[in-house]
């Protein structure tokens, strides 16, 4: 397992600095955040970004993500030169040695919570989730902008995207998904590069849009769309933890098994009802993923690939981009490490 740290680029209020300093942390997970979905990324903004990762004395081990334009999910025309330029950045990606490219194929919005800074007991905030408060959402002036999702829309693009859409039902979204990994997945084979699929968060459809990746079904059918080593998975325990029948070791035995698991995002959550959910710090003691657990069954099957400590709550009066302050995910880091190493010795593999 190699512990790395996302990075929002430059302008990040957590910088490459503060992230050599964590512990064990040495790889970084990035992506050129202002290139617009559907565009292929130039050779030129790539090599900078993976020279400062290197000034700085750590690997730029993930790019997380190149966005899927939302054409080649809808299944449209369009889709085929566009598919076409995500396989150039992948190429490129191929051609700076990073191992894996995180992407998602969630409609419209990508992460989604209803609150960015909910008050915990101790005086911190974290991110919290209900389809109560979701379904109070009013859309008709537009998305508004999670950070971290790679497009927001105003009224009129999301009005007409969410039309689009009521044409693609679920089983409409999978052969979209199958078509676009048809294309992809050998690309990114010779390239050298491993795609790993994030989950949905959360893991159920929202504003009636279809979510398809939620569960070990789905899993079992994304591998099984194109049956290569390089169409592979980002195993987020946070994701698939908000939903309660979901068993995530036996999930990770299983697709981890066949060796498809290529990104291992790790936070805690607490359900607190029927889909709803906060987000806690990363120990088992905290919220409702066995965190041991998981990093047993991802050393059990001889994981070695990227893993981040996911959202972090805001603690010590950090101020800044919601879910990706420095302090409480580089708690995690230290509690991730410090699982594996004892998972490891405890086996007599250290
Ligand atoms: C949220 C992230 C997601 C993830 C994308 C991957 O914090 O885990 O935004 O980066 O879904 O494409």
């Amino acid at each position: 397992m190699e512990l790395t740290f996302r990075w929002y680029g430059p302008s990040d209020l957590v910088t490459l600095g503060h992230i050599r300093q964590i512990p064990a942390v040495r790889g970084v997970v990035t992506s050129l955040h202002d290139i617009p979905p559907g565009e292929a990324w130039p050779a030129a903004a790539l090599d900078a970004t993976a020279a400062s990762i290197d000034q700085a004395g750590l690997e730029f081990a993930v790019v997380e993500s190149i966005p899927v334009h939302e054409d080649i999910k809808l299944g449209r025309s369009t889709r085929d030169r566009l598919i076409d330029n995500w396989c150039r950045s992948v190429e490129r990606i191929g051609d700076v040695d990073v191992p894996v490219v995180c992407y998602n194929f969630m409609p419209v919005f990508d992460w989604m919570r209803t609150s960015l800074a909910e008050p915990l007991p101790d005086g911190s905030t974290t991110l919290a989730y209900d389809d109560e408060t979701l379904r109070r959402i009013d859309l008709s002036s537009g998305t508004g902008a999670l950070p971290g999702w790679a497009a927001a829309y105003d009224a009129s693009a999301l009005a007409a995207l969410l039309e689009a859409y009521s044409a693609v039902p679920s089983e409409r979204l999978w052969e979209n998904l199958e078509y676009f990994l048809q294309r992809v997945v050998p690309v990114a084979e010779a390239a050298n590069v491993k795609l790993a699929i994030h989950p949905d968060d959360p893991p159920w459809p929202i504003f009636n849009l279809p979510r398809i990746i939620t569960d070990i079904a789905s899993l079992r059918r994304l591998v099984s769309l194109v049956d290569r080593p390089a169409n592979g998975v980002t195993f987020c325990t946070g994701s698939f933890g908000a939903l309660p029948t979901n068993d995530l070791p036996a999930m990770i035995r299983e697709i981890g098994a066949q060796g498809r698991i290529h990104f291992a995002h790790c936070r805690n959550v607490r359900v607190t009802g029927e889909h709803a959910f906060s987000e806690t710090p990363h120990p088992t003691v905290c919220g409702d993923v066995d965190m041991f657990a998981v990093l047993r069954a991802l050393h059990d099957t001889g994981f070695a690939g990227p893993m981040r400590p996911d959202h972090g709550r805001m603690i010590w009066g950090e101020r800044g981009r919601p879910g990706y302050g420095l302090y409480d995910r580089a708690l995690g880091a230290m509690y991730l490490h410090g699982l594996w190493e004892g998972i490891a010795h405890m086996k007599g593999a250290a």
